[in-house]
Formats: structure tokens, C-alpha cells, sequence
């Protein structure tokens, strides 16, 4: 059945449709400001093309909830399907032009309101607002030097056909990934290549490494909605922390962590929930939630909700009695250890790859001590360490934008060190003398601590006053969580 649809934007719009339509407010403001940025890499000779997300089937006739492009959410604050919006930047005065569907009494009568194109220009601050159906006579004037109807004057979009007369436009997208030859093109792609088919004096060029770096310097207004999206997630985790104990199931905890984004106004989960307890614990990305949990085991929590299209990212492993044994918290130490160095390491002019280094030195160190990695130099600990332990957020909770960049203030990534003792770990290990010698020593201390898994993840944003926790309230030394579960929940 239809779902509700949360999105502030569309219930703004729809407050907006019976008073009177302006663009104008802090969001709208923002939302310029990021075309006016992009306007600006892609340049005079270019025309952009940027789609909305296709709706995706769930099941026969039934959709999942929709889930807009970030890019182009980011460029629109849009949650329609059936939008395209276009840059073009060396235009006189008409740069942005929008697209949004037509109408349609039947299918609003099913799944509601379609913005209105004076709705969808007041919630994007876009002025130049067209129908869905006049966007390919728009692209097939444009693209012959010809100025569409919505344009006016040829002289409007002079900079454009000037650079496609002498052979130097471009026509920038967002092209899909290509891996290998063979791999099909994606809809971006085809569409290139019909419009180069038809079309001349232009040259394709990719938005994506555009919009990347854009996107990775958060604004201090996309700043103040990620600090509030981190703060609902760390909520989230405290109540899931007070639902577990043992005897529960996994998804009683996960029930309780969405609860709280949706009474929260987040509009769903940033990605599924991961909660995984004992062996589950090891399974990066376990996500049946469906076992229950027992008495002396660890639970591992990986949750953050979307919150006006930001995503933060989380992870606590917590005991599930309240009570840390000796081995699990022998992991736990190294994890945070390892944690805190990342931390450190994440300085304005650092590098990604500093981070990364800063943590598996700790880890490396502390699973030699521990007996469970003989190798004190070299990679053999990432047998038990087997994931990065940061990547960039935003829109997307591994959010776009270059790892070779230099850390700068607007930038927020994660910084999540795990460590996961899995017997199937060594089973996999080549055939090699070496890897004999090494599974004959490490067995008896793998037996002691197998099927503990542990990560500690925290959503930081870098600015001019230094690294900020954003999920700093959620318990996160091993004392700190102890005192937490005993002070909370039905233990
Ligand atoms: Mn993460």
C-alpha cells in the first residue's frame, strides 16, 4: 500500500500551495548556493543533465519507499520522481531549469499530491519550472543551437551555442561506472550516446568527479542537519542499548533504534540496521536480525537514520548482560585504542590513509600481544581487521568525494576499527607451510576468543574549530558502556 512519505520538503510544499509561492529560506539559500558551485566547475561551454531516481519495485505491484539520486537531492532538495534539472551555466540569466512530472488526478488520488512546478521552483529556489513532457523538445533545441520556448532569445543561452558552433561544448552527466568493456551502459550512458548520435559540437564530459567534491565539503547548513541526523541515530542507540538483555531478539533492539528515528522525523533508516549478537557479531553486514540473544554475549550495533537526506554512521558492540568477560573486553581495548589513534590522526591536512595507519598500528600491536597474529610487522592482522576503518558521509552514508583528498573543515567521514575473531578466518587462509605454522600456534588462543566481534564507529565532522564527535553521546569506553546498561533497561 502507499506509504507515508516524509519528507519535510513535500509537506512544506503542500502548506506552500494554499498560501502564496516564494523560494526562500535557509534550505533554498543552501540549495543556490550549491548550483552556483557547480555552475561554476562545469563552466560556460557546458549543458548538465541531472535525473531523478527511477521508483524501484519491491514486489509485483508494490514499490519500495522512494529514494531520491543524492545528487540530485542534493542540487534540488527534490523528493519526486519523474525530475531533471538542468544547468546551464553560461546562460544570461535562465542557468537553472527544472523539470518536474505532469498532474495526474488518478495517480495523486493513489499516491498524493505531484509537486506543482510553482510548488517544486519554491522548494528549490529553481524560477525556471517546465513540465516533465518538455524536456526532450528543451534538450533537441538546445542541442541543435536552437533556443527552446522556456528560454526566450537565442541570445539567453549565446555562450552555449557559440561553444557548440565551434566544436567545444559539452554536454556534462553523470556517467556509471564502466569496470570492464563489456559492462552494459548504464541509463546515463545510453543517453550519451543517443544525443551524440544525433547531435554535434559537443564533447561528453562526466559530472561525477564534480559533484564529489563538492558534496564532500559539507556546508554550515548541511553541518546543522547532520549534527541533528547524528544526534537522532545516537538516541536511536541509546534506546536500543536499554531493549537488549538476554533472552530478547535481535530485532527487539532494532525496533527500538528505528522507533526512534521515525518519531524523530527521520525519513527511514540510512541503510539497514546491523544487529547482530554473538557469532552474528563477526558478520559485517548481518542484517536478518532474527536470532535470540543469550546471557555472556556480545551484541554489535551498526544503525544511523536519514534525517533530510544526511546519514551519520554508528557502530557500539556492548554486552548483552551488561558485563564485559575478560576476553571480550581484551578486544574491546584494542578496538578503542585503535579508535583513538584514528582519531588523532584526523587533523586539517591529514590524509585518509593517515587514519588508516594511525588504527592498524594499535590493532597490529594489540592482536600481537594478545597472541592471535605473530607477523609484528606487515598485514597478516587483517585476517581478524578485514575492513577500512573510515570512509566520507553525507547523502550518502559512504558518501562520495576523492580518498586522496587532504582533510579540510566541512569534510565528516567515520572512523570504525573492528576487529572479528572468526574460526572460518584461518579455514580460508591459502595452503601454504607458513600458514600451517601459523593456524598451529594461533589455534588454541582463536578457540578462546572466536566468535567475538567488535567495532567502535563514530561520524566525526572537521571544522575550523577541530574534529567534532557528532555521536559523542553515545557510551563508548568499556567502562562508560558497563555503567550505561546497568543504570538502563530490564538487565
Ligand atoms: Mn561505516
Amino acid at each position: 500500500m502507499p506509504k507515508r512519505t516524509r519528507t519535510l520538503l513535500l509537506a512544506a510544499a503542500s502548506m506552500l500551495a494554499v498560501a502564496h509561492l516564494v523560494s526562500a529560506g535557509p534550505l533554498q539559500d543552501d540549495l543556490k548556493a550549491r548550483r552556483a558551485r557547480a555552475m561554476e566547475k562545469l563552466g560556460a561551454d557546458s549543458v548538465a543533465v541531472f535525473w531523478s531516481a527511477p521508483a524501484r519495485v519491491y514486489s509485483n505491484d508494490v514499490d519500495y519507499e522512494y529514494r531520491q539520486d543524492s545528487n540530485l537531492l542534493y542540487l534540488t532538495g527534490i523528493d519526486q520522481e519523474e525530475t531533471t534539472l538542468v544547468l546551464m551555466p553560461g546562460n544570461r540569466t535562465k542557468r537553472e531549469i527544472l523539470f518536474v512530472r505532469e498532474a495526474d488526478a488518478r495517480r495523486e488520488h493513489w499516491n498524493g499530491h505531484s509537486l506543482t512546478p510553482a510548488e517544486a521552483g519554491a522548494a528549490s529556489g529553481i524560477e525556471t519550472v517546465l513540465t516533465a513532457s518538455q524536456f526532450e523538445p528543451f534538450v533537441a533545441a538546445v542541442l541543435s543551437g536552437q533556443a527552446a520556448p522556456a528560454l526566450g532569445q537565442r541570445d539567453e543561452a549565446h555562450a552555449f551555442f557559440d561553444a557548440l558552433e565551434q566544436g567545444r561544448a559539452k554536454l556534462a552527466l553523470l556517467l556509471e561506472p564502466q569496470r570492464t568493456l563489456s559492462d552494459p551502459s548504464g541509463p546515463n550512458r545510453q543517453f550519451a550516446a543517443r544525443m551524440r548520435d544525433r547531435f554535434f559540437g559537443f564533447e561528453i564530459r562526466d559530472a561525477a568527479p564534480i559533484l564529489g567534491e563538492l558534496r564532500q565539503i559539507k556546508s554550515p547548513y548541511e553541518q546543522e542537519i547532520l549534527r541533528r541526523s547524528v544526534a537522532i541515530s545516537s538516541d536511536a542507540h541509546k534506546a536500543g542499548m536499554r531493549a537488549a538483555a538476554p533472552g530478547k531478539w535481535e530485532y527487539e533492539v532494532e525496533a527500538a533504534i528505528e522507533e526512534v528515528y521515525l518519531r524523530s522525523g527521520a525519513m527511514s533508516w540510512g541503510y539497514p540496521s546491523i544487529v547482530g549478537s554473538g557469532p552474528n557479531a563477526t558478520i559485517l553486514h548481518y542484517q536478518k536480525s532474527a536470532r535470540q540473544m543469550h546471557d555472556g554475549e556480545l551484541l554489535l550495533v551498526d544503525a544511523a537514520g536519514n534525517y533530510q537526506g544526511l546519514t551519520g554512521d554508528i557502530t557500539r558492540t556492548y554486552p548483552i548482560n551488561g558485563h564485559f568477560t575478560d576476553t571480550q573486553r581484551d578486544i574491546y581495548q584494542i578496538v578503542f585504542a585503535a579508535q583513538e589513534a584514528g582519531i588523532k590522526a584526523a587533523k586539517a591536512g591529514a590524509h585518509v590513509q593517515d587514519i588508516q595507519n594511525a588504527c592498524d598500528d594499535v590493532l597490529r600491536a594489540g592482536l600481537v600481544k594478545l597472541g592471535l597474529v605473530i607477523e609484528p610487522t606487515g598485514t597478516q592482522f587483517k585476517i581478524w581487521a578485514t575492513h577500512g576503518v573510515t570512509h566520507w558521509i553525507g547523502y550518502d552514508v559512504h558518501d562520495v568525494g576523492a580518498r586522496t583528498a587532504s582533510l579540510a573543515p566541512g569534510m565528516s567521514f567515520t572512523i570504525e576499527p573492528g576487529i572479528y575473531i572468526r574460526e572460518q578466518a584461518l579455514a580460508d587462509l591459502p595452503k601454504t607451510p607458513e600458514n600451517a605454522a601459523f593456524i598451529e600456534k594461533v589455534r588454541p588462543l582463536v578457540e578462546r576468543y572466536k566468535n567475538i566481534g567488535v567495532r567502535i564507529e563514530d561520524s566525526f565532522l572537521l571544522t575550523d574549530r577541530g574534529l567534532e564527535n557528532l555521536s559523542a553521546g553515545v557510551p563508548r569506553t568499556a567502562d562508560d558502556v558497563e555503567r550505561f546498561l546497568a543504570a538502563n533497561g530490564s538487565r
